[in-house]
């Protein structure tokens, strides 16, 4: 059984984005997501403050326990009770967690206008940017905004599946990990509008 079945309880996808690289999408719980325990992170959905909420965060808090919040106080604040301003990275060991590393990113909450599609196209971005300097190999994604921030499933998951596709490279797998049978639905379709040949 590989990592992908391990999480998922729907279908597992796969679409190749290079000869080195594929965006895999398949539902299921993001805290019980890995591949090797060393090259690994998930993606948390969090807020400026960085030290835990609801939905996937404070699952991902709860799952990874209380050392990952002594971690997040440890990240700097860069203006008072902002360690990670909207659209930005920051990076933290996975401890309890099976994977090796957390990326911690803050989406937009949807506002309808193309401030919070620039800042929701970052939140890819950067996370990429983040794991590929930390020689991170394996990348899982929930639908970043889709929770607590009321961002549109369609609308998020073009700006999702296409920053993918343009900055996945030197990354083998960037997955997504759906909670929800809409969202995986809404993700798979736009994948097979934008990824197929
Ligand atoms: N695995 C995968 N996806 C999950 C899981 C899980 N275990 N749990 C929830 N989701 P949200 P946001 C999905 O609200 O909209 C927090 O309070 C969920 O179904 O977690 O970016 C933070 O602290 C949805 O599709 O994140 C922030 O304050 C997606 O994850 C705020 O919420 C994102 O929903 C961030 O809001």
């Amino acid at each position: 059984m590989d990592a992908s079945s391990r999480a998922s309880s729907g279908g597992v996808v796969r679409f190749p984005l290079s000869s080195t690289s594929s965006l895999v999408i398949q539902r299921g719980d993001i805290t019980k997501w890995f591949v090797d325990g060393s090259t690994d992170a998930i993606i948390n959905p969090a807020n400026e403050r960085m030290l835990g909420g609801g939905g996937a965060d404070g699952a991902i808090h709860r799952a990874a326990g209380p050392d990952l919040l002594q971690a997040c106080y440890g990240v700097p604040e860069v203006s008072p009770g902002v360690r990670c301003p909207t659209g930005e990275a920051r990076i933290t060991p996975g401890f309890r967690l099976p994977v090796a590393h957390v990326v911690f990113t803050v989406g937009p909450m949807y506002n309808g206008r193309s401030t919070a599609e620039a800042a929701l196209r970052n939140t890819y971005r950067n996370s990429l940017k983040i794991a590929k300097e930390n020689n991170i190999q394996y990348i899982a994604f929930p639908a970043i905004s889709c929770g607590v921030y009321g961002y549109p499933y369609d609308e998020a998951s073009t700006v999702a599946i296409s920053t993918i596709k343009e900055f996945a490279n030197g990354i083998k797998e960037v997955h997504f990990v759906l909670f929800q049978e809409d969202i995986y639905s809404v993700w798979l379709n736009k994948a097979n509008e934008l990824l197929k040949a």
